[in-house]
């Protein structure tokens, strides 16, 4: 099996890019260690908790977050890095010809019940007209990522990437503490009857979408019913239709009068587009293709439609 490295040099991928990528999945298998180890180390509970040492220890996502900082603040090539946790973004180093932007532990409620959990990242150039830790560095349009994937931490560690046009998964073995290329140039299967979204807010719905999720479910409207999954993750989620097919949905709701979208654009939208739509699916907010966006401030939300092309296009009709 190739690995990640003589993937990447086999892609003829920037060498410099190449080390981005891999500060990246060095925290990575360093957060994979911690998140396995859960309540043996004291990582799990409340912001501030004792461990079995009675020490005071921080909470995982926490943790995730300064080994990603960590890492990339190391490598000369990271001009700035952009984390959900963060307000603002780190500088790194002046010279640096990209950007990166992640979720650290997208989907950390699941983590007090051993749930899916995982890093998103993308990465972006650097823009030179510009301070290093500029928010304005990061405010690109979805088809300005060079790269962007995710790991999953779960039963196995899973690389999901999508560079040059092509996603591409590979799994951590922990004896070799690397990532081996497990499926090429993955395609998303379609036809999957399939769906992802959090039912409880469906009377906060658009009326289209209260139709349109009862058009999937009703035997009185469709002679096969869809089945339904939520992980609370959007990677596990996302994994899953990748995988096997469907379709993600987190339409706009009134849930939150001040806040109609709940995803973020730049942590989770806009990576998790470009997987989906190198795999050959569609990705899509209620008004048009997230890639075709622009980001106009940092932590923007938006809604987030995406999957087996022909579901998403149901979906927004
Ligand atoms: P809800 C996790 O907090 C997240 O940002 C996504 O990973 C996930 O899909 C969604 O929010 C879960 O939202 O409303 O079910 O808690």
């Amino acid at each position: 099996m190739q690995s990640i490295a003589e993937f990447l040099t086999d892609q003829q991928v920037d060498e410099k890019l190449q080390q981005v990528i891999h500060s990246i999945l060095s925290a990575s298998k360093e957060i994979a260690f911690q998140v396995g180890m859960g309540a043996m180390s004291g990582v799990l509970g409340s912001t501030e908790n004792e461990n079995v040492q009675g020490e005071t220890q921080k909470k995982l996502d926490v943790i995730s977050n300064q080994i990603l900082l960590d890492n990339l603040s190391k490598n000369q090539h990271v001009r700035a890095a952009a984390s959900e946790e963060e307000d603002l973004p780190v500088s790194c180093h002046e010279k640096g010809a990209f950007l990166v932007a992640f979720d650290p532990l997208d989907g950390s409620s699941n983590i007090d019940i051993n749930g899916q959990i995982g890093t998103i990242f993308t990465i972006l150039p650097a823009q030179d007209n510009l301070r290093a830790d500029a928010q304005e560095q990061f405010l690109q349009s979805g088809h300005q990522q060079l790269c962007a994937g995710y790991v999953l931490y779960g039963p196995s560690s899973i690389l999901m990437l999508a560079i040059n046009g092509q996603v591409h998964e590979f799994t951590l073995d922990r004896e070799k503490s690397d990532f081996f290329k497990t499926t090429n140039n993955l395609i998303l299967p379609p036809g999957r009857k399939e769906f992802s979204i959090n039912m409880s807010n469906f009377y906060f719905w658009p009326g289209y979408m209260q139709t349109h999720i009862q058009s999937l479910i009703n035997p009185e409207l469709i002679d096969e019913p869809f089945n339904m999954r939520w992980n609370g993750a959007m990677v596990g989620d996302v994994h899953r239709v990748l995988s096997r097919g469907g379709i993600f949905l987190y339409p706009t709701d009134t849930k939150k009068p001040d806040q109609p979208a709940k995803l973020r654009l730049l942590y989770e939208a806009f990576p998790m587009a470009l997987l989906v739509e190198n795999a050959k699916g569609q990705a899509c907010t209620e008004s048009g293709r997230i890639l075709d966006l622009t980001l106009t401030e940092l932590h923007q939300r938006v809604p987030v439609i995406m999957g087996d092309a022909e579901l998403v296009q149901a979906a927004i009709q």
